[in-house]
């Protein structure tokens, strides 16, 4: 595992190995949003003031969370951290904070559910991170913008001018409840920064308005092993890409930087009952994948619904990459980006001399690979280890014993010339393994 000299990180951050280890995190979208379960945008997108979004509150009765459940499921699917919405842009707290009555605590739930998540997720060894949203679009002081739900409401406008000062004030309190009273905390996960949008009538938000150099003074006094995301508008911490796939490590110059694909199961990150745009546990399996290919991690969201439950489509689709985790695990855990280049349509995950080929198609029978010749001392599929042939300069791997070792003797011969010096040839088995994707791990000579 390349170590953290490799990589661009600020000297005061925690040390962020244990989440370049992790690789795969769960994102979790809960909310009163989840209440009106059509994104967890609806109080704006629908332009619902506070009035109107008050029925969400008052019905609000997840009857059926349970923490340790969500905890246990998301370590089977192969999860090693966490990040809850602690609150959402909609201003509800999903902790009992003393400086806001719009709170989880005040709700027919009536417990403090970050209290119950961060026990809970420890409780089966993973890392517990949490969401903040710098914006309330409930807070009275928050300013009105281009992107509050009460953007075309004069009257609302009139009443409510606007005092960042005092909003500041008490969003800096709620952070400092939720690093004071909640143990360790390993991951903080502020959203969003939007300095530079403008509406004309309104300006965007960032830094300033946010005091985020006084935020982030204060939250490492307070947590200095804690790791930050790159949404304080201050240009460091983890970077953050959402809903799209890069096509590349992130760097600055000639380092590389600490990130993390940011992913939908089904393109909205609160529970949307009517959206079935779900991605397959295939596509899911390749996105973490290639995420890990190019030195980042995945952080895969899913929105409980009101009850507290995740949904039937949810459970599918995470059982399958869970299964998939459970045999891979060490393909994904503790690796990065490979010094070597991948064939077509498969990608390279490494972790020193353990060198893994993820197969996003099935070759029929060779495979030649550039620059490994001469480097592999065994190859194995990972899902059952079970030993792979190649051909390198000292010939076809192990001693023919069989028709198929005759047949792929056939095969280089036939392939030999084309064959550059410094390739391997490997050779598949006609019959893929019955896997999301198959893995070959190539155990690389010292
Ligand atoms: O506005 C939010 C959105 O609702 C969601 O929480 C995502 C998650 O990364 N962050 C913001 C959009 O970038």
């Amino acid at each position: 595992m390349e170590m953290i000299k490799n990589f661009e990180w600020p000297d005061d951050y925690g040390n962020p190995e244990w989440f370049m280890e992790d690789r795969f995190g769960l994102f979790i979208h809960f909310g009163l949003f989840s209440a009106a379960a059509r994104h967890e945008w609806v109080m704006t997108l629908e332009q619902i003031g506070k009035d109107g979004y008050q029925k969400y509150f008052d019905n609000f009765n997840p009857d059926l969370l349970d923490a340790r459940k969500w905890a246990k499921k998301a370590k089977a699917a192969g999860f090693k951290y966490a990040v809850l919405t602690a609150k959402h842009h909609e201003g509800f707290a999903l902790w009992d904070t003393a400086l806001s009555d719009y709170k989880i605590s005040n709700t027919a739930y009536g417990r403090d559910l970050v209290k119950e998540y961060v026990e809970a997720f420890r409780a089966e060894g993973l890392q517990v991170g949490l969401y903040f949203s710098l914006i309330d679009w409930n807070h009275p002081d928050f300013l009105v913008d281009g992107y509050h739900p009460e953007r075309n409401n004069k009257e609302y406008i009139e009443n409510h001018p606007g005092d960042m000062e005092s909003y500041t004030k008490f969003m800096h309190g709620q952070v400092r409840e939720l690093l004071t009273n909640y143990g360790k905390i390993d991951y903080l996960w502020f959203d969003f920064s939007y300095a530079n949008r403008d509406w004309g009538d309104s300006v965007g938000k960032g830094r300033e308005d946010w005091k985020s150099e006084e935020l982030e003074k204060m939250i490492l006094s307070l947590q200095p092993d804690i790791i930050l995301n790159d949404r304080l508008d201050l240009g460091r911490g983890v970077g953050t890409p959402e809903q799209y796939q890069r096509n590349a490590k992130m760097e600055n110059g000639k380092k590389q930087l600490v990130w993390e694909a940011c992913q939908t199961l089904n393109g909205s990150w609160g529970y949307d009952r009517d959206n079935l745009d779900w991605k397959t546990p295939e596509m899911v399996t390749k996105l973490l994948i290639d995420t890990v290919s190019k030195g980042g991690n995945m952080l895969l969201n899913i929105g409980p619904n009101a009850r507290g439950e995740w949904d039937a489509k949810t459970e599918e689709i995470l059982g399958r990459v869970g299964e998939w985790m459970r045999l891979h695990g060490r393909a994904i855990y503790g690796c990065g980006a490979s010094e070597f280049d991948a064939p077509a349509d498969a990608r390279f995950t490494q972790n020193g001399n353990r060198l893994y080929l993820h197969l996003f198609s099935w070759p029929y029978r060779t495979l030649l690979i550039e620059k490994l010749g001469g480097k592999v001392a065994y190859a194995q599929l990972v899902n059952d280890n079970s030993e792979i042939k190649y051909i390198q300069d000292e010939g076809l791997s192990g001693k023919r014993k069989s028709h198929k070792d005759l047949n792929a003797e056939v095969t280089e011969i036939h392939i030999k010339d084309k064959f550059e010096d410094n390739s391997l040839l490997v050779t598949l088995p006609v019959q893929r393994p019955d896997v999301l994707v198959p893995v070959i791990e190539f155990i690389l000579k010292d």
